[in-house]
Parts: C-alpha cells; structure tokens; sequence
C-alpha cells in the first residue's frame, strides 16, 4: 500500500473528522519510511491499527442550570491505545469539542506519552460544554453528571484523566470528589489534583515551564538562549501561564498575549504583577484580554487580530488547533521570528508549517513541546502509588530532565543531510518506535 492509498482509507473510514485525519496524516507521512523498513511492522499492520482507537465511549451528559432548566451535553473518552501503560490525557471542555476533535488529541497522545519515556498509554475526552458565564454552582452539578457515567470507565491502573481546555483544578476537584463517592475509594485516578489530596507539585505550571525548556533546548543549538528575545504567547490560559513565567524568569520579554477577543501588545513585557492579573482575569470567568489594557495603560489592545504580526524572536502559541494559518506564519518570518514551539496541541496548520520548514527555522511540535504536562501527571502517578510527595525542586528537575530527553530524541530521529532539525519527524519517530514495538511484542490484541 502507497502512503497515498492509505490515507485514502483512513480517510473513508473516518469521514466528517478533519481534525483527526490532519493530525494522523502528519504523523503517518513522517513514519512512512520507517514503518515500511520494518517488516515486523508491518506484518503486523501496525499502521492500520494504530489509527483505530481501541474503544471511544459517548455518553448523555444531562445537569441543571441554576433557573431549573434542564441541559444536555455530550460526554466522550477515546481510549485510543494501552500498549505502554493505561490510558493517559486530559479532559476538555469547551463547545467545539466533537468525535473527530478528541480522536485528534488522543491520537497525538498515544506518541506524546511515549516521548515522556513514562509508562502511559493515549486517551482523552470531553464534552461539548460551555462553560462560559455558568456559576460555580452549575459547573459542579456538571461535573458531577459527567463523571456519573464516566466513572465507569476509569481507574488508577485502567485510565487516568487530567486537566485541558476548559478544565482546571477546579473542575478536576468536582469530577475527583464524584469517582471517588461512587467507587468508594481513594486513588490517584486523575493527575492536576489540589496539592492537599495528591497532587503534584508543579503540575499546574508543569506544561508552559516544559515548552519553555524545550524552546531553551532548541536555541542551544543556534548558540542562543531567552535573554533579550522578543516573545509572542497566543491565549492566556493554563499553558500560557506557566510559559510567561519561565519565559520571564530566564530572561526574555513576552510582548503580546491574545484571548478569543483580539491581543495585547505590552513592549515593557510581562512581570510578575502582570502574570498574576492575567491568571485573576481568568479565574474571574473572564474570556476577555482587553482589560489588561484598562489596567495597564502602556499595553495596546488589538480588537479581533492575532499576536502574530507582531515583531518577535519566538512565538509560542498556547490556545488551540489550528489557530496560526500561513498568512500567521508568513508574517512571523517576515518579521525575522526564528523559534516557534507549539504549547497547544495542533495550533500550527500544516501550510504554516511548511512555511516554517521552507526557512528552516526551529520549529517543535505539540507532542514533544508540550509534553511537560503529561509527564509531571505521570510523576503524579508515581508519587501517589509510592503515597510520597516530591517537593518542587525534585519535581522541577525531573521535568527538565525529560524535556532534554525529549529534545535529544527528536534531534537523533530527525536530524536531515543539511544539519536541521526536522523536530516533526524526530517526534513522531521516536514516539512510535517504541509504542509500534510493544504492539508487535503483545500479539494481535
Ligand atoms: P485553558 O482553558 O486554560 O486556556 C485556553 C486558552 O485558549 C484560553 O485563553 C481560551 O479562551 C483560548 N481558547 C480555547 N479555545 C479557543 C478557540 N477555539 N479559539 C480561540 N481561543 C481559544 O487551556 P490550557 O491552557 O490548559 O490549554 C491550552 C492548549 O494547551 C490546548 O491546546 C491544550 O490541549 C494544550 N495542552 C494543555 C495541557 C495542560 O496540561 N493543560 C498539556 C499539553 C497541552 P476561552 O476559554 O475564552 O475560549
Ligand atoms: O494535552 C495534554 O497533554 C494534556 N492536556 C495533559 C494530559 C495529562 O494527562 O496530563
């Protein structure tokens, strides 16, 4: 079979997912070579199996506004593959979530958690909730509904879900307090817990500080480093957070971040004072970035627009899939960026990608940029099987070691004739070897 025929049935078999076939086209495309070198692999069709999740549950979410009307939602987890460890990934809320949104995610997942080199197989869910100025009150009766099905399904050993998009240790304390009523039992059945009942330190930050890593990673090998650069971060979520952060820390100045309503430019760059109003404007259920501006008078708001056309070293994109088109990218290299790491999953479309590797440019991909957050919840995992607890430090360099590991995986697997890093293909290569091998190893299951 052609790389050609193959997506071809991916593609008929999984129509109306344009999500999940763009993410399982990058990652097949990069392998392609490796795949069809290794005859044990393919014996085994390894590929076709791969693709097809090992269970997707969708379930009726039903919960009760605070008028007393009554909603329903939809509540989904792929269980996607459990060939290095159970079922690992986040939970997303948010009203674009849909089959073919979190077939993409857990997709990404499955080579992600095998980058982590931890031992976590792929999932993940959500539902199609919007959260957006619902009350405390209605988001725990929410919560409470959708783990009364989903508990079903998990366990410590079987699949542990987290944090994404419109989850936070909010929302994972009312889906914990639910599993643990009807299971009857204690255990570390989610990662991103409160710090008091078994969570890990770092967590929270343990994404954007991993990306940030990463980033420092890719710019050692230019003989560069933070100092000084010009930094362009998209959303001001979770992951955006922990970025600014680090970012701030080793030297660099993150001059704009972005929300659903237009950016921020702030040529002063961000501090701790700003960081800390950026994480009370979203506790506060606020989805809008123009009151950084009220607030602080030297920042300019842009209505509708996105940070990419300001003039950055390195952009860090931290909202969602498919959020820096070409004409984003093009911008970027017009005005002479170098750097972009992807905080989110997918945020790169594959035309601004191609953008960047054109100017060959340092270009990392979710899967092993973002993969700090999936492996502190699997250092979360291990701390509550031991009933231990790290402190920061130990947690912290944990999570650095593994983001240099990471690197140095993709840099073995994808570096090309010219000396660049394809970081594309080091990911997705070093992440399916090792998930491919362990199929082959556990028979035809
Ligand atoms: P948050 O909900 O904390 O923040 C997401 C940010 O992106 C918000 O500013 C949100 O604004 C914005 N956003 C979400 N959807 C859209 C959309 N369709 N269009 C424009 N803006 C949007 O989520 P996280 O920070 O946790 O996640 C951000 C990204 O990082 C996601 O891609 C996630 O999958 C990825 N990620 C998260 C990890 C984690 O541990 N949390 C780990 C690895 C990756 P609003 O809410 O107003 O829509
Ligand atoms: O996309 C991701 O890696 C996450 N949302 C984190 C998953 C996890 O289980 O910590």
């Amino acid at each position: 079979m052609t790389f050609q025929e193959f997506m071809a049935k991916v593609e008929a078999r999984n129509p109306g997912e344009p999500e999940f076939i763009q993410a399982v086209k990058e990652v097949v495309e990069t392998i392609w070579d490796v795949y069809e070198a290794n005859p044990r692999f393919v014996k085994n069709n390894i590929l076709e199996r791969i693709v097809e999740p090992e269970r997707v549950i969708i379930f009726r979410v039903p919960w009760m506004d605070d008028q007393g009307n009554v909603h329903v939602n939809r509540g989904i987890r792929v269980q996607y593959n459990s060939a290095i460890g159970p079922y690992k990934g986040g939970i997303r809320f948010h009203p674009s979530v849909n089959v073919s949104v979190l077939k993409f995610l857990g997709f990404e997942q499955i080579f992600k958690n095998s980058l982590t080199s931890l031992p976590m197989g792929g999932g993940k869910g959500g539902s199609d909730f919007d959260a957006r100025g619902r009350s405390d009150a209605e988001i725990m009766r929410f919560c409470q509904s959708f783990m009364a099905e989903l508990y079903r399904y998990l366990g410590p050993d079987l699949d542990v879900p987290a944090g994404d998009i419109g989850v936070g240790a909010r929302e994972v304390g009312y889906m914990f307090g639910m599993y643990k009523k009807l299971r009857n039992e204690f255990t570390g059945v989610f990662t991103g817990k409160g710090r008091t009942w078994g969570g890990s330190l770092i967590r929270p930050e343990a994404t954007g500080f991993g990306v940030v890593y990463f980033t420092e990673e890719m710019l050692k090998t230019r003989g560069e480093n933070f100092k000084g650069k010009r930094v362009a971060l998209s959303g001001f979520g979770n992951v955006a957070w922990g970025a600014a952060q680090k970012v701030t820390e080793l030297g660099g100045k993150v001059v704009a971040i972005s929300g659903p309503d237009g950016y921020i430019l702030d040529e002063e760059g961000l501090n701790e004072e700003k960081i800390n109003y950026m994480v009370e404007l979203r506790q506060s259920n606020n989805d809008r970035v123009s009151d950084y501006a009220d607030k602080f008078p030297n920042a300019k708001f842009f209505a509708g627009k996105r940070p990419w056309e300001v003039k950055v070293d390195v952009a860090i994109p931290c909202a969602t899939q498919n959020e820096l088109n070409a004409q984003d990218a093009q911008n970027l290299m017009d005005n002479g960026c170098t750097c972009v790491c992807e905080a989110a999953n997918m945020p790169c479309t594959p035309e601004a990608i191609e953008i960047f590797f054109k100017h060959r440019i340092l270009f990392a991909p979710g899967k092993a940029a973002n993969a700090g957050g999936v492996a502190t919840s699997g250092l979360e995992m291990t701390q509550n099987s031991m009933r231990l607890s790290w402190t920061r430090e130990e947690v912290d360099e944990k999570l650095h070691a593994i983001m240099r590991n990471i690197h140095e995986a993709c840099r073995e697997h994808g570096t090309q004739a010219d000396g660049w890093v394809n970081y594309v293909k080091g990911a997705n290569i070093a992440g399916f070897m090792k998930v491919a091998t362990a199929m082959c190893d556990q028979g035809l299951v």
